[in-house]
C-alpha cells in the first residue's frame, strides 16, 4: 500500500486536512449515540457535580460568617469561649462536615465519570474496528494503515472527551457561573458590580484566544497528521531508502516536516502563554477595585470584613470557570474534528452484500462465467473491458499476459474485493452480486503473490484458526506442497512462531504456506495468482505434481509469467490491456500464432540466450 501525503485533495481529504473543527449539531447528534447507553452513569455524574458545585459555592459564605462572627466577639471584648458558644464551633463543624462532603462527591464524580468514559473509549474503538472490518479492499487503497490505525487507536479518546470533560464540564462551569453570580449579587449588588467590570475585557480576551487557537489548532493537527504519514512511508519504506543511499535527504526532508510541526505548536505556546497571564492580569486589577472599594464599605459600615472575604473567595470562583470554559471550547474543537474522521470511517460504504442473499450451493460445481464485464478501479479508467469467458466445473484455466494487462483485476473480482461496473460474474450460474460474499468466498482458495502470514504459530497459519483441521491434516497438506522440509528445519518446527507479516520467512516458503492454507479449506474453486513466481524450479516442478492431483476435482485458475507452468491449463486465456485477446489450449494458442505464440517464442529465446532451458 502506497502512502499518499496529506494535503492533498480527494477522497483521503476527509481524514487528513479540512478539518471542520467548528462545532457540528448535526454531527453532535451522531455521536452522542456513544454516549447513550450510559446515560445514567452520565446523569448520576451530573448529579454528583451539581451537589459539589453547591458545596463549593456554600463555603465561602460559611467562611464570611465564621469571620464575622469572630470579629464580632473581638469587639465585643467577649471570651473565646463565649464566641464558640455564639455559634463559631456550629458554623465550623458544619465546614468540616462539608470538606468531608466534598471528598466523598469528588471520589464518586470522578470515578464514575472516568469509568464511564473509558466504556465509551472502548465502544467506539471496537465500533471503528468492527466497521473497517467490513470495508472493501477499495477502501484500502486509498487510506494508509498507519491513518486507519490513528482513527481506531487515537480519536477515540479524543472524541470521549467531547462527552466526560466538555459537554459535562461546560455545564458544570457554567452552572458555577450562574450561582456564584446569584450568591454575589444577593450579598451585596454594588460590590457584585465591581466584581462584574473585569467581564468586558475576559470576554474580549476569551473570544480573541478562541479564534486564533482555533487556527493554530487545525494547523497542529495537519502537521501531526504530515509527520505521522511521512513516518509511516519511511519506516515501511526503510529497505529502499537505504539500497539508494537517500538517509541523508530524508533526514533533511524530516526536519523540514518536523520544524513545521514545532512552530505551529510554538505559535499555540505564544498564545496560550498570553492568555493566561492576560487573564490573571484583569483578575488582580479587579481584586484592586474590589479591595478599595470593598475596603471603602466596610469602613463605612456598609459591609463586614466576612463579606470582603466572601467576596474575595467568589471571586476566585467566577474566574476559574471562565479559563475552564475557554480551554473547554478548545477540546471541543478538537474533539469534534476527531468526531468527525470517526464518523467519516463509519459512514464509509460497506462491502455490500444483498439483503436476501442466493443460498451458495454446498457443494458448488464451480462452473465461472464473465458475462461482458466492465470494470475500473477509479471514474471510467477502464481496467477490464467488456471480459467474457467461461470456465466450466474442473476446468484448469490460466490468464497470461503483460504486467498491467488486468489479470489480478480479474481475479479480485471473481473473490468479491471490487464491484464491477457493468456486466456480470457468475459462479454456478448465480451472479455473486446475489450472494453473500462470506459465503461464496469460503469455496475459494486464493492464493496470491504477496503472502501475508499472521501472528502465530506455523500450523495456525496454515489452518487459519480453524480447530476443525487436525493437526495431521496440516502436516498431510504441508508435506503435500513441499512446505514440509522447510517447516521441520524451523526451530520448533510447526510450532515456530511466526511475527505478524510473517517477515522472517523467504518469500517463496511464505507461497507454500499460502498453498497449504488454501488447501485446508478444500476449495471448490482454487485461484493461484503468481502462486510459483518466488519458487524455485525444483519446487514448483514438484508442486506441479501435487497441484495436477490438485485440479483432478476442482475448478482452477492461474496467472502466470513464466508460461511453462501454464502449459497444460485447459484453457489458457491472453489478456491485452484489459481485453481478452485470445483463448485456447496451448497447442491450438501455439497453432494460432497470434500473441501467445510471441509470448512463448519471447520467453523460450530469452531462456536459451541465458542458457537455460524452460
Ligand atoms: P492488474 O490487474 O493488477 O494487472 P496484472 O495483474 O495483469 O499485472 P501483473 O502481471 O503486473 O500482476 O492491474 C491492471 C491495471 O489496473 C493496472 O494498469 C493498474 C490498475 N490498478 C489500479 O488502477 N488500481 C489498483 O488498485 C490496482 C490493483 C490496479
Ligand atoms: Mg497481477
Amino acid at each position: 500500500m502506497n502512502v499518499p501525503m496529506p494535503g492533498g485533495g480527494g477522497q483521503r481529504g476527509k481524514f487528513y486536512t479540512n478539518e471542520k473543527a467548528r462545532f457540528n449539531p448535526r454531527l453532535f447528534r451522531k455521536l452522542i449515540r456513544f454516549a447513550l447507553p450510559y446515560w445514567k452513569m452520565l446523569l448520576l455524574a451530573l448529579l454528583l457535580m451539581g451537589l459539589f458545585t453547591a458545596a463549593d459555592i456554600y463555603r465561602p459564605l460559611l467562611e464570611g460568617q465564621a469571620i464575622d462572627a469572630f470579629m464580632e466577639g473581638v469587639s465585643e471584648g467577649t471570651l473565646p469561649m463565649q464566641v464558640a458558644r455564639n455559634g463559631l464551633m456550629q458554623l465550623v463543624g458544619l465546614y468540616a462536615l462539608m470538606v468531608l462532603a466534598q471528598f466523598v462527591l469528588s471520589y464518586c464524580r470522578t470515578m464514575t465519570l472516568r469509568s464511564t468514559g473509558q466504556r465509551i473509549i472502548r465502544d467506539i474503538r471496537s465500533a471503528v474496528f468492527r466497521k473497517v472490518q467490513r470495508l472493501p479492499l477499495s477502501f484500502f487503497d486509498k487510506h494508509p494503515a498507519g491513518v486507519v490505525v490513528t482513527r481506531i487507536v487515537n480519536d477515540p479518546d479524543a472524541l470521549n472527551e467531547l462527552f466526560t470533560t466538555v459537554v459535562l464540564g461546560m455545564f458544570q462551569n457554567i452552572i458555577v457561573l450562574m450561582a456564584v453570580t446569584f450568591a454575589i449579587f444577593r450579598t451585596d449588588v454594588s460590590m457584585a458590580l465591581c466584581l462584574m467590570a473585569a467581564m468586558p475585557l475576559i470576554a474580549l480576551a476569551t473570544i480573541v484566544f478562541r479564534l486564533k487557537a482555533r487556527v493554530i489548532f487545525l494547523e497542529i493537527r495537519n502537521r501531526l497528521a504530515h509527520i505521522n504519514a511521512f513516518l509511516d512511508e519511511h519506516i515501511s519504506g526503510m529497505g529502499v531508502i537505504k539500497a539508494f543511499h537517500m538517509e541523508k535527504s530524508k533526514i533533511d526532508e524530516f526536519r523540514n516536516v518536523n520544524k513545521a510541526y514545532y512552530k505551529a505548536n510554538m505559535r499555540n505556546v505564544v498564545v496560550m502563554g498570553i492568555f493566561r497571564p492576560f487573564i490573571d492580569c484583569v483578575r488582580y486589577l479587579a481584586l484592586a477595585l474590589l479591595l478599595w472599594y470593598g475596603g471603602i464599605r466596610t469602613l463605612g459600615g456598609a459591609a463586614s470584613i466576612g463579606m470582603l472575604y466572601m467576596f474575595i473567595k467568589y471571586m476566585g470562583m467566577f474566574f476559574h470557570p471562565l479559563m475552564e470554559l475557554a480551554e473547554e471550547f478548545n477540546t471541543l474543537q478538537s474533539s469534534m474534528a476527531a468526531g468527525e474522521k470517526i464518523n467519516a470511517i463509519l459512514e464509509e460504504d460497506e462491502e455490500v452484500d444483498p439483503a436476501d442473499p442466493v443460498p451458495v450451493a454446498r457443494p458448488l460445481t464451480g462452473r465461472i462465467e464473465f458475462d461482458h464485464v466492465w470494470f475500473a478501479y477509479e471514474g471510467e479508467n477502464w481496467v477490464l473491458r467488456d471480459v467474457s469467458f467461461v470456465i466450466e466445473p474442473g476446468q484448469s484455466a490460466a490468464f497470461v499476459g503483460a504486467t498491467g494487462a488486468g489479470k489480478t483485476s480479474i481475479i479480485s473480482l471473481l473473490c468479491g474485493f471490487y464491484e464491477y461496473q457493468k456486466g456480470r460474474i457468475l459462479i454456478d450460474g448465480v451472479e455473486i452480486k446475489s450472494m453473500s460474499k462470506k459465503d461464496y468466498r469460503r469455496h475459494i482458495g486464493l492464493v496470491l503473490q504477496d503472502v501475508f502470514l499472521m501472528a502465530g504459530d506455523i500450523a495456525t497459519n496454515i489452518r487459519m484458526w480453524n480447530e476443525r483441521v487436525s493437526d495431521e491434516r496440516v502436516r498431510e497438506i504441508a508435506r503435500y506442497v513441499q512446505a514440509d522440509s522447510f517447516i521441520d528445519k524451523l526451530p520448533g518446527g510447526y510450532d515456530h512462531v511466526l511475527r505478524s507479516g510473517g517477515g522472517t520467512l523467504s518469500s517463496g516458503e511464505r507461497q507454500l504456506i499460502s498453498f497449504a492454507r488454501a488447501l485446508t479449506q478444500d476449495p471448490e474453486i482454487l485461484v493461484m495468482d503468481e502462486a510459483t513466481a518466488n519458487i524455485d524450479t525444483n519446487t514448483e516442478l514438484l508442486i506441479q505434481e501435487a497441484l495436477l492431483r490438485l485440479q483432478q476435482n476442482r475448478t482452477t485458475i492461474a496467472v502466470a509469467h513464466r508460461l511453462s507452468t501454464i502449459k497444460n491449463a485447459d484453457r489458457i486465456f491472453v489478456i491485452h490491456k484489459g481485453r481478452i485477446r485470445e483463448s485456447g489450449s496451448h497447442d491450438e494458442l501455439m497453432e494460432h500464432r497470434g500473441l501467445y505464440y510471441h509470448l512463448v517464442q519471447l520467453q523460450y529465446n530469452g531462456a536459451s540466450e541465458q542458457g537455460q532451458q524452460t
